[in-house]
This record gives C-alpha cells, structure tokens and sequence, in this order.
C-alpha cells in the first residue's frame, strides 16, 4: 500500500520538480494529483511516463489524502495549507510562510530527521530556503565533530531561485545585448542581471541585512543550533540554475582540512570533488539535476586559530527546494505513516 500525494503548484518550476523527483525515486505512491490555480486548471504536467492534468486547488477537498506537497507563494499557502492540514493531510510547505513558528518543524532530512516526530502538532512541516539547505547539509557534520562557533557565507545565487520570469529576464536581456534596439531593462531585477551581479536578495531589513540573509542566520540556528553565529552577503549572478556559496567556518575544536574531507566525504547527501588542481571543483553548472550537494575548496583559514574554508554548489530547485521537500516526504512515510 502506498500514498496519496498532492502537489500543490505543479505547474511551477519547483512543482514540476516535485513531480519528476517522487518519479524518479519511486515514491510510493497509490494516488497522484496536481493542483493548480484555476486560470492553470488543465494544464498538463508530466509524472515519470504519464501525464496529468491539473485540477483546481481552489475547490479540492483534501480529505483521504496522506502528504500535500506546496510550491506557491506564501499567500496561497497560508489560504490553503491550513485547510489541507485540518482535514487530516499532512502539508510540506516550500514557501516560507511557517519556518519560523516555533510549532512547526523545519527539516533537513540529513540534518534534524528526528524533528519530523514534531509535524502533528500543526500537521504541517516546512522545508527550508535553497541557500540554507544546502548549507547545513555540510555544516551538520564538520558541526558534530569540532562544534561550529561562527559562519561566514557569501551566497552566488542563481536566476531561477526568482521564478520563470527572471529565468526570462536574463535569457532575453543577454540576447538583448548583441541585437541593436532589443535591449530588455530589469523588471524582475533592480540592475541588468545579464554580464553582472546583484548584491541584493528579497527585501531589505532594518539591521542591513536583506530578508535572504537573514533567513539563512534563522535557519541555520533553526536547524542545526541556536549557539551558531552566521553572518551572510546574498548575490545573485547570471547563472540559471545551481547556487554555489563560499563559506568560512570556525570551530571551538581544531579540525584538520585533511580530517575535514574525509568526514564531508562520508556524509549523507554530499559528494566532495576537491582536487587541487585545475578544474578539480564543481560549479553550478555541473550539479543541474543532481541530488548531490557538491563540496571543493576544501582548507584551512589560517587566519584565525581553527578555521575552514570551503565551496559548496547545489541544483537549487532539487535540494533547495523538490528534494528536499521529497526526502522529508520518504522521512514522514518511514517513521511515522508506515504505509509504503
Ligand atoms: C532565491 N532563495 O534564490 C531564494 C528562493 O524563501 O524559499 C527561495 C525563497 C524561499 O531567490
């Protein structure tokens, strides 16, 4: 016996992620729908070798329905996550509406699987910010050997965590740039995206720090441990999918880089391509459709007494957004459903 899913969004870049990634890993699924706001209603969306139409989210009844996966914005979620989760379905929400209720759990499959046990209290789970998943994944082992004491993270973030439409703005404005009077101005963007970079993500906060930022410090100490200091600058580049991030770690113990490798390389969900020699990394464009979070660049920061520097990539709509939620449904079906 397995699972009936929803997919809430399906027609986005995320859903359709969702969708090709339950295939892919073969979730065990009895039951399948996609939904959709209605002016997307019929819509076809592929699951593994068929095909489904969606249906309107507005008027489905989730009664009967084990797992809701949503991938749409926060106002869609907070009209109808609840309402998922108050006839019995279990929602694992990719907006950001709920990570920070105390209430609800925020999960990382490889990091803090046990705070699955916590879901019934809303009935809802919550999957974290791209530029954060990836970056716990490698932090929670370096974390449990030589307890991290502080984080320094640039972010180079790629156009598609923005939606379709910045995936056009960059794809069009870059044309634009050689075809004389198609020059294509920002719109999703505050500065042309194409040949430059944006130091800015989500909205400004009082402190400085943009909304992005100040997600991955939450996040983080949400996630792995309150006592963690991270401080981050959020840029994004023209790049289409796959975020990289530069980031520097302090230890209370000292940790070895060479010591360091071989515990990143023994962790769940990471592979380490870390040759010291030209193109011995990955970039962005190596980890598109991968479920792997890539780690390079590993050494010693000399600089301070124990320190750590490292480069980390991830296909953002997979672990930062589909696989993620799509693992935390395989954690939910394995230690609480028990149906697959
Ligand atoms: C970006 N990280 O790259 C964002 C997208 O809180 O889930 C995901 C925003 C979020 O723009």
């Amino acid at each position: 016996m397995g699972y009936k899913i929803a997919v809430v969004g399906a027609t986005g870049n995320v859903g359709r992620e969702m969708l090709n990634i339950l295939a892919e890993r073969q979730f065990p699924v009895d039951e399948i729908v996609a939904l959709a706001s209605r002016k997307s209603q019929g819509t076809e969306v592929s699951f593994g070798d068929t095909t489904l139409k969606t249906k309107d989210l507005d008027t489905f009844d989730f009664t009967g329905w084990d797992i809701a996966l949503f991938a749409v914005g926060s106002t869609a979620t907070k009209e109808y996550a609840p309402k998922a989760a108050a006839s019995g379905c279990v929602v694992i929400d990719n907006s950001s509406l709920y990570r920070y209720d105390p209430d609800i759990p925020l999960i990382v499959p490889e990091v803090n699987p046990q705070a699955v046990h916590d879901y019934s209290k809303k009935n809802i789970i919550a999957n974290p910010n791209c530029s954060t998943a990836q970056m716990v994944v490698a932090l929670k082992p370096l974390h449990d050997r030589a307890k991290i004491k502080r984080v320094v993270v640039s972010t180079y973030q790629s156009v598609s965590g923005s939606g379709k439409d910045a995936i056009d703005e960059l794809w069009n404005q870059t044309k634009g740039m050689y075809v004389p009077g198609q020059e294509v101005d920002p719109k999703v963007y505050t500065k042309q995206i194409a040949f430059n970079v944006i130091p800015h993500i989500d909205v400004f906060m009082d402190s400085g720090d943009t909304k992005e930022e100040w997600k991955m410090i939450a996040e983080t100490k949400k996630i792995v441990d309150p006592s963690i200091k991270v401080t981050a600058t959020c840029v994004r580049v023209p790049v289409f999918v796959g975020h990289s991030e530069s980031i520097n770690i302090e230890t209370e113990e000292f940790l070895d880089e060479d010591e360091a490798r071989d515990i990143l390389r023994e962790s769940p969900g990471l592979m380490v391509i870390d040759k010291r020699e030209d193109g011995g990394y990955v970039t962005p464009i190596e980890c598109v459709g991968d479920f792997a979070t890539f780690i390079s660049r590993i050494r010693q920061d000399v600089t301070v007494e124990n320190g750590l520097n490292l480069w980390c990539v991830s296909d953002n709509l997979r672990k930062g957004a589909a696989l993620n939620a799509v693992q935390i449904a395989e954690l939910l079906g394995r230690e609480v459903l028990k149906k697959g």
